[in-house]
């Protein structure tokens, strides 16, 4: 099978609206071995955050992001109370998330956000409406990394 480019480069992480960072930190950690690589809090996106790294053995990799909301009426916060704890959104990795979103865009799938915001570990990030991605709230993410 021909191996060929596609829009996205990998999946980047899952995000998990949680209740208790700590307790899920623990769980996960506990289950399946991972390890907290990155703590921060994200006062424009409304959530406290802990990035816990996948290895694939080659310096890459993917993440889980467990979120815990700041107040109850932020993206999370009322995510947990709508539908509680659970997958909250996926995140795909793009060279060039200005670039992604216009082409995505041009689709007719609707952004929520106008510009690129600050993300986990210095990325930049923007998220799609999830209603047109039969809906997955679906977040485009260009890492600090390479
Ligand atoms: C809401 N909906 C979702 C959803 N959140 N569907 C799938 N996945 C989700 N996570 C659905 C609702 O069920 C509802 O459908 C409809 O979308 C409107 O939702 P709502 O409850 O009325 O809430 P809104 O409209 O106030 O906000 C929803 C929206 C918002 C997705 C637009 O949460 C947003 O702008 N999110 C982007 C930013 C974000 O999520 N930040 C937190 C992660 P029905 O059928 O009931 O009408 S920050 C992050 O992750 C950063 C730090 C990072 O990765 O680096």
């Amino acid at each position: 099978m021909e191996v060929g480019h596609t829009m996205f480069m990998r999946i980047d992480h899952v995000g998990i609206a949680c209740r208790d960072l700590d307790e899920k930190i623990r769980l996960f950690s506990e289950l399946f071995e991972l390890t907290v690589v990155a703590r921060e809090v994200n006062e424009e996106q409304g959530v406290k955050e802990a990035m816990l790294h996948i290895a694939d053995g080659e310096g890459g990799g993917s993440y889980i992001q467990l979120l815990e909301p700041l107040t109850e009426d932020s993206p999370v916060g009322k995510f947990l109370a709508k539908r509680g704890e659970g997958v909250h959104h996926v995140a795909f990795g793009v060279p060039d998330v200005a670039e992604a979103m216009d082409k995505i865009n041009e689709k007719g799938v609707r952004l929520l956000d106008e510009r690129p915001r600050h993300g986990s570990m210095g990325s930049q990030i923007a998220f799609l409406h999830p209603k047109d991605v039969g809906g997955m709230l679906t977040e485009l993410v260009q890492a600090a990394r390479p």
